[in-house]
């Protein structure tokens, strides 16, 4: 589900699935004018036509998902670069794909992947933020972090440049697991206990999805909220 929040006019996050491919996108655009928007349906619309073209093919899914994300760069980057009225638009992207009892998550900027399985919920993926590689950095160096940096200043994005850099995470699926994507909008309201909360409430993955935008809207949906659950039967 995606819900434009308490105080934008328009909503610049996307989302896409497509059940026979197993793959699932969420993205959260930005950029001026339009440029937003477009840029995450872009993304979404190319990542989920160039995976599905590619599974015929022999490719691992993490090579399949690799070149789809290459694609959605590709197409945002080249649309940008030709559209002087679109020049800066890019999109942040976390997808998920399934392939037997395995999953691949890669992400592309401050997008999240989270992980539940036997009541315990993780964060997978690591945020593409200046904040988030300072909290890093001091996490690696033990030197002390610079916590005034902007949360929401990106570091990677699709359609950034020519060439995007992806982190991957896999994982061998069990019956029972959920898997959530989410936009910041969702992300800086809610920690991992109340993802486990909301997860854990119902059986439907809407009413589910229903809760967590409700958290935000009570918190204030400063930003636009999307956020997909999967589910493994
Ligand atoms: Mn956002």
């Amino acid at each position: 589900m995606s819900d434009v929040g308490r105080h934008r006019s328009n909503n610049e996050d996307c989302f896409g699935y497509d059940l026979n491919a197993r793959l699932f996108v969420v993205c959260d655009g930005m950029g001026g004018m339009a440029g937003g928007a477009l840029a995450s349906s872009l993304a979404v619309e190319r990542v989920l036509d160039t995976y599905g073209a590619l599974i015929p093919s022999p490719m691992q899914p993490e090579d399949r998902l690799h070149a789809a994300i290459a694609a959605a760069n590709d197409i945002v980057w080249s649309t940008a670069d030709e559209t002087p009225t679109l020049k800066g638009m890019g999109t942040t992207l976390v997808a998920a794909c399934i392939e037997d009892r395995r999953i691949v998550i890669g992400n592309v900027g401050d997008s999240r992947g989270y992980f539940l399985r036997a009541g315990c919920c993780m964060q997978i993926t690591e945020d593409h933020s200046l904040r988030a590689e300072e909290i890093r950095r001091q996490r690696d160096t033990g030197e002390p972090a610079n916590l005034a940096l902007a949360p929401e200043f990106i570091t990677r994005a699709i359609g950034a440049g020519p060439e995007v850099r992806p982190d991957y995470f896999a994982a061998e699926l069990q019956t029972g697991d959920s898997i959530l994507l989410a936009t910041d909008g969702l992300t800086r309201y809610v920690d991992e206990q109340q993802i486990r909360h909301a997860i854990e409430s119902s059986d439907a993955a809407q009413e589910v999805c229903n809760g967590l935008i409700g958290i935000a809207h009570t918190a204030g949906a400063a930003d636009n909220v999307t956020c997909l659950l999967i589910r493994i039967h």
